[in-house]
């Protein structure tokens, strides 16, 4: 492979960057907020930024990129496609977890569901996320579906990939944005308290693992050569 060293560069800061988001996700909420339990209050909401960060952002970013990993080119398309579709199963169970999170603290105290364009957004992905992992599963995985209908819908599968999981990331920087107004008060979120710097600072990293992981995504030739030239 050219640029192997560029590569792996580019893979070692998205995961330093990605690794850094779930940690400041736990600051957040271990230091500036109440911490974390199941028991319908503040707490049991916080798992929704952790959950999504680790699960919908950072191990989803890594599924999509699994295929470029040079070293993994002698391994068979098989065994890369089980590690695709369960790095992406268990972001997605993360992510439904998640939002169960929000719905039981939100019922907990009759505050209302599903009114922002955070939620709105966040749903669609979540729900166009389970549909891509279907039709994943189903055309790609399972040995049934003919070459011809595989090679029409890749394009598509790669394209509504890498859109939900940009939709993912603009999602979470509303969320992070509704979060940090609605919870500082006093110093209030336009005072810029410690807090607001710090999430701040997290929904920047969040945009610069994105950004690596869809350069990583879309450079052609860093693409797992076709089993016929191997
Ligand atoms: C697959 C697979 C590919 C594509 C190709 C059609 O299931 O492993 O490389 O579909 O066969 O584009």
């Amino acid at each position: 492979m050219e640029d192997y060293g560029r590569f792996l560069a580019l893979l070692v800061s998205a995961l330093l960057v990605g690794f850094v988001s779930v940690i400041f996700s736990l600051v957040w909420v271990f230091h500036y907020r109440e911490g974390l339990s199941w028991d319908g209050g503040p707490r049991e909401f916080n798992w929704h930024p952790v959950l999504v960060i680790t699960g919908f952002v950072f191990i989803q970013g890594i599924a999509i990129i699994v295929y470029r990993l040079p070293w993994t080119w002698k391994c068979s398309k098989l065994l890369m496609k089980f590690i695709h579709a369960g790095l992406n199963t268990i972001a997605m169970i993360l992510a439904i977890v998640s939002m169960v999170a929000v719905f039981e603290f939100h019922n907990a105290r009759n505050i209302p569901n599903m009114y922002s364009l955070h939620s709105w957004i966040g749903l669609t992905a979540v729900i166009f996320y389970s549909f891509q992992l279907f039709l994943g599963f189903a055309v790609f995985l399972l040995p049934f579906a003919p070459v011809p209908l595989r090679a029409a819908l890749m394009p598509i599968h790669i394209y509504s990939g890498l859109t939900v999981f940009a939709t993912v990331i603009a999602t979470a920087l509303m969320g992070i944005t509704e979060k940090l107004i609605f919870s500082l008060k006093n110093p209030a979120y336009s005072a810029s308290p410690p807090e607001a710097t710090f999430v701040n600072c997290l929904g920047l990293l969040l945009v610069i693992f994105g950004a690596l992981i869809l350069w990583m995504a879309s450079r052609s030739h860093w693409k797992r050569p076709p089993e016929e030239n191997r």
